[in-house]
């Protein structure tokens, strides 16, 4: 059997096996879509576009769809640590509602603090009574990095104060697959930056399942969903790179598919902000951007809609889906001259690029050259 063979047999098998589980919803995701003014041609398109975007052949998208209806079948739970809610806010945020953020109307979600109406109480009883009546059969997605000083004290939750440490172990212990939400969850964030007083960690530091990371500050909705919908489709884990994200999203650098590309090829950067090269969308490495070294696919997928990103909105990648962003990625809107000037060095495996090196022979015909020019320059004037 191909490989191509092998794929689609498992995914008709997946799909025969949610269509063995109990619906949960009442209604149908056609008729929910429908109410909301989104007719089946709209769904097709949206089920082509998560299929390119697995990087599936289009064969697979009536499959997509079929997987999409059932999605009322995979209870999910989400938990909250610590994090600024940006994740959810990223996937539900719109002036109208998307397919994206309709999947997560019609999937069973239920438990998410952010959007579920109980409190209290009523709260806690509710994750207790999904983790118990769902055992083993439901996503866990954590959004945030856990806390794990003095015990996980720093973050307590509920009427009985228990900590986000021993939710999320609770919790990942009856879970079918784990999800990472965010570069917090999925590796400490902003609160575990040096020095991280909380002893905050992604969610796979303290759990012993296997967790898929979908990072980003916060990750678009279509990386959130499509990590979703992959499971549904094929109830398994996707190929995950070195920092376990799915390489179909976090396969190719943001230097690798930006449109400002051209441009940095030309040796043509934005000197300060609201030069001419800003607003001719020059390159904005000498302003920081690192694109060079951050994996995500934010330039083809974008936030709002699919409408804009950073460096389309005119400032650099700052780097945030990468581990520790948030120590090795500094000084924001400066280059990492040291990195690009002395090639491989202690810093550069902090950050962990494994294609480092390649970038920093790509960087050194042009940028490396105007950053002594600009040095020289300096020093002349
Ligand atoms: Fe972290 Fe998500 Fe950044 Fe915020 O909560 S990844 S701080 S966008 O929202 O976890
Ligand atoms: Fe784009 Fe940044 Fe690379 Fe320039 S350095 S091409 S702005 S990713
Ligand atoms: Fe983050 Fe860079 Fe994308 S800052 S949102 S990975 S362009």
């Amino acid at each position: 059997m191909s490989g191509f063979d092998a794929l689609y047999e498992k995914a008709k098998n997946r799909i025969k096996a949610l269509a063995e589980l109990p619906s949960i919803k009442e209604e149908s995701i056609e008729l929910m879509l429908e109410k909301r003014g989104i007719d089946r041609r709209e769904f097709m398109k949206w089920a082509a576009s998560i299929t390119a975007l697995l990087a599936l052949p289009s064969q697979f998208t009536p499959l997509l769809a079929e997987a999409a209806k059932m999605a009322d079948r995979i209870p999910l739970i989400w938990l909250h640590m610590a994090e600024c809610t940006g994740c959810s806010e990223s996937l539900i945020r719109s002036d109208a509602p998307t397919i994206d953020s309709l999947m997560f109307d019609y999937i069973s979600l239920e438990y998410h603090e952010t959007l579920m109406a109980a409190a209290g109480w009523q709260a806690e009883e509710n994750l207790n009574n999904a983790m118990k009546k769902y055992a083993g059969g439901y996503i866990l997605l954590v959004e945030g990095g856990v806390p794990t000083a003095m015990n996980g004290q720093f973050l307590t939750l509920g009427a009985h104060a228990r900590t986000g440490l021993s939710v999320v172990q609770e919790a990942a212990d009856n879970a079918a697959a784990i999800f990472s939400i965010g570069t917090c969850a999925s590796f400490g964030g902003i609160q575990a930056a040096s020095p991280n007083p909380t002893g905050a960690k992604g969610v796979e530091k303290v759990v012993k399942q296997h967790v898929i990371n979908v990072p980003g500050c916060p990750p678009s909705a279509t990386n959130i969903v499509g990590t979703l919908m992959h499971f549904l489709l094929f109830g398994t884990l996707p190929a995950l790179d070195r920092y376990h994200r799915p390489k179909w999203a976090y396969g190719n650098r943001i230097h690798d598919l930006c449109e400002r590309r051209g441009h940095f090829d030309a040796g043509e950067f934005v000197e300060s902000f609201g030069d001419e090269g800003a607003k001719a969308g020059w390159c904005l490495y000498k302003q920081g951007c690192k694109g060079p070294y951050t994996f995500n696919n934010c330039s083809i997928e974008r936030f709002n809609q699919h409408t804009h990103w950073p460096v389309g909105a005119g400032h650099g990648c700052m780097g945030c889906s990468e581990p520790d962003f948030w120590d090795t990625m500094g000084p924001l809107e400066q280059p990492l001259q040291s990195h690009l000037v002395m090639g491989v060095n202690s810093t550069v495996d902090k950050i962990g690029t494994a294609l480092l090196t390649a970038t920093v022979i790509g960087i050194g015909a042009h940028a490396v050259t105007s950053l002594f020019m600009n040095k020289n320059e300096t020093k002349e004037g």
